[in-house]
C-alpha cells in the first residue's frame, strides 16, 4: 500500500488556491478553508477554525456515512494483490458476473456509494478504453464486447446507489508510463472516458502510488490536470485520498482516530518530497505512508496554532473485508466476522469518519457467500441497536441556547435541526428526563458541521443510586460521535460539554442499547 503523503497533496492543493487567491489585507475565508493572517493570535485561529465548514460535496459525501470498494481485475483470477502489468486479459473470465447482486447486496448493507477499481496498478481496464489494447474487450469476457464499469454504473442506477471510480495513477503496463507528458495524456483520457460515459460520478479515488517506468525512468503526475477535468466533467464528485477534498484516514485497519478534526491546517509540502516517500515497502509487500499523517493528532490547537491555512479536509476509512483488497479464495474463512464489522464502524463512522469497506468480487464475478452472509448479520446487529433511541421523546433543557436553536431539536427525528450554546459559550449542560426507566450501552452525538466542528471534550452522566455517575467521555464529535460503555439503567442523563472551540452545536444526541454486549 502506497498511499505515501496522500494527505500532503491535498494540502499542497490548497496552498494552490489560496495563493492565487490572495489578496494581503483581508482574511480569506472560503467555506472550507482559511488563511490566517501573521497577526492573529491563539484564540483568533481557534475561532477561523471553528468556522470552517465543509463545501458542498463535502457534505453530500459525508452524510453517505458508509461506502464500498469493489477491487476486482485480473488479479481476482492471478490471486495476486499487485498485478505485474504483464498479465494477459485473456485470464479475465467471470462465468456469472452480476453487477447486480454487488450492488444490492451493498444496499441491502447499508451502503450509499460503491466504487470500483477501474483500473488498478496492472494497468488492465474492466471497460473497453479506447487507448488501450490492455482491456476487457480482449478478454474472454462476453467475447470482449462486455463492459464491467458499464454495467456496475447501470446498477447503481438501478438501485439508487451512488456510484464511483478508482482510476490508478500508477500503470504497470502502460509503456508511455514514465514519459511524463505522455502518460499524463493518455492518463487524462481515460479519466475523461470514465467520467463522460457512465453518468454521475460521486467519487473519484487516486492513489498515490508512483513506480518506475518500463523505460526507467520516473513518472511525474500532473495532478492539476486531473483535477481540472473531474471538477469540469463531475462538478459533484469528491476527490479522494490523493485529492482535495477527502484525506485518507492514514491506517487499513478500519480504526480512526479517537480525536479526529475535519479541520486540519493546510501545510505546504514539495511533490518531490511526496514522490521520495512513495515507496517505502515493508515485509509484508504493504506500503506505509510516511510521517504525519498516521500521527494520533493532526488539528488539536496545538497543531493548528502555528498554521498559515486551515481547510476542511475529512477523513475516510478504508479497510477490506478480507485480508487483501482483491479476492483470494485462501481466504474465504478469514472474512471479517459480524462483531468485528460491527467493531469497525463504531471506530469509523462513530469517530468522525466515513467508512469505506472493500467487498471483492470472486472469480465467478460475484460477491462470495461468506461476505454476503457477514454483511447481513452486521446490518441486522446495526439496525438492532439504531432502531430505538431512548431519548427520543424525552424532556430535555439545556443551560444556553442560542436565538431559536433550543435542546429539543437535538432530540428530534430530523438531523438538519439542532440546538446550539448561547453565542458566548465554550461549555455547556443538556439535561434530559425520560418517560421512565430504561436500559443503554451506547451514545450517539453529532454536531451541525454546516457551522463548523466545535467541539472539544465532553462527558455522559447519569442520575445512578442518588448520584451523578459518569458513564462515558470522549473529545471531538464532529458529524458522528458513537461511543460504547457498561449498560446503565436510568431515567435522567446529562451531557456536559466541557470544552469547545466556539459555542457548541448537537443536530443528534441518542442513547442506544446494544443488547450483545449487555452481559459482558
Ligand atoms: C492501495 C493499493 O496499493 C491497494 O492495492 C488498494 O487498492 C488500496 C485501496 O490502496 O494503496
Amino acid at each position: 500500500m502506497n498511499k505515501l503523503n496522500r494527505y500532503s497533496l491535498g494540502l499542497y492543493f490548497m496552498i494552490l488556491i489560496f495563493t492565487a487567491c490572495k489578496t494581503p489585507s483581508a482574511i480569506q475565508q472560503t467555506n472550507n478553508s482559511v488563511l490566517i493572517p501573521a497577526s492573529a493570535t491563539e484564540s483568533e485561529i481557534v475561532r477561523l477554525a471553528a468556522n470552517v465548514t465543509p463545501s458542498a460535496r463535502q457534505q453530500a459525501w459525508q452524510e453517505m456515512e458508509f461506502t464500498a470498494f469493489f477491487h476486482f481485475s485480473v488479479n481476482t483470477f492471478t490471486e495476486l494483490q499487485w498485478g505485474k502489468g504483464t498479465e494477459s486479459p485473456s485470464v479475465f473470465n467471470p462465468t456469472a458476473l452480476d453487477a447486480r447482486q454487488w450492488v444490492k447486496t451493498a444496499k441491502d448493507a447499508g451502503i450509499k456509494l460503491v466504487i470500483l477499481t477501474c483500473k488498478h496498478h496492472d494497468g488492465f481496464c474492466l471497460w473497453p478504453s479506447k487507448f488501450t489494447e490492455h482491456s476487457v474487450k480482449n478478454s474472454p469476457y462476453k467475447n470482449g464486447k462486455g463492459d464491467v464499469v458499464k454495467e456496475v454504473a447501470e446498477a447503481c442506477k438501478e438501485l439508487g446507489v451512488k456510484f464511483g471510480v478508482y482510476l490508478s495513477p500508477w500503470d504497470r503496463h502502460e509503456k508511455t508510463y514514465g514519459d511524463s507528458p505522455v502518460y499524463n495524456q493518455f492518463f487524462n483520457n481515460q479519466l475523461t472516458e470514465l467520467l463522460s460515459n457512465y453518468g454521475d460520478i460521486a467519487e473519484v479515488w487516486f492513489d498515490g502510488a508512483c513506480g518506475e517506468g518500463p523505460n526507467g525512468k520516473k513518472q511525474v503526475y500532473d495532478w492539476k490536470s486531473y483535477y481540472s477535468i473531474i471538477r469540469k466533467l463531475q462538478p459533484h464528485a469528491v476527490i479522494a485520498v490523493m485529492g482535495p477534498d477527502v484525506r485518507w484516514v492514514g491506517t487499513e485497519s478500519g480504526y480512526g482516530r479517537e480525536t479526529e478534526w475535519s479541520v486540519v491546517p493546510a501545510s505546504s509540502q514539495s511533490l518531490t518530497d511526496i514522490a521520495a516517500n512513495s515507496q517505502q515497502k515493508t515485509g509484508d509487500g504493504t506500503f506505509l505512508p510516511p510521517g504525519d499523517m498516521r500521527g494520533i493528532d493532526l488539528g488539536s490547537r496545538a497543531k493548528i496554532a502555528t498554521a498559515k491555512g486551515l481547510i476542511w479536509y475529512p477523513s475516510e476509512v478504508d479497510v477490506s473485508i478480507r485480508p487483501g483488497w482483491f479476492y483470494d479464495s485462501k481466504e474465504d474463512s478469514k472474512v471479517k466476522s459480524p462483531e468485528k464489522l460491527l467493531d469497525i464502524y463504531f471506530s469509523s463512522v462513530g469517530r468522525n469518519s466515513l467508512l469505506l469497506l472493500n467487498i471483492p468480487p470472486d472469480k465467478r464475478g460475484l460477491l462470495h457467500e461468506n461476505d454476503v452472509r457477514n454483511l447481513q448479520l452486521f446490518k441486522k446487529m446495526a439496525d438492532d441497536i439504531f432502531t430505538t433511541n431512548y431519548l427520543s421523546g424525552a424532556k430535555i433543557t439545556s443551560d444556553s441556547q442560542s436565538g431559536k436553536q433550543k435542546a429539543e431539536y437535538c432530540i428530534d427525528a430530523d438531523n438538519k435541526t439542532w440546538w446550539a450554546a448561547a453565542p458566548d459559550k465554550s461549555s455547556a449542560l443538556l439535561e434530559a428526563t425520560l418517560a421512565g426507566p430504561q436500559t443503554f450501552n451506547v451514545l450517539m452525538l453529532q454536531e451541525n458541521i454546516q457551522i463548523g466542528q466545535r467541539i472539544e471534550s465532553f462527558i455522559l452522566e447519569g442520575w445512578v443510586n442518588g448520584s451523578w455517575q459518569k458513564l462515558c467521555e470522549g473529545t471531538t464529535v464532529g458529524y458522528k460521535r458513537l461511543l460504547r460503555f457498561d449498560s446503565v439503567t436510568t431515567d435522567r442523563v446529562r451531557l456536559r460539554i466541557t470544552g469547545s472551540r466556539l459555542n457548541p452545536t448537537l443536530s443528534s444526541f441518542g442513547l442506544y442499547l446494544n443488547k450483545s454486549e449487555m452481559n459482558k
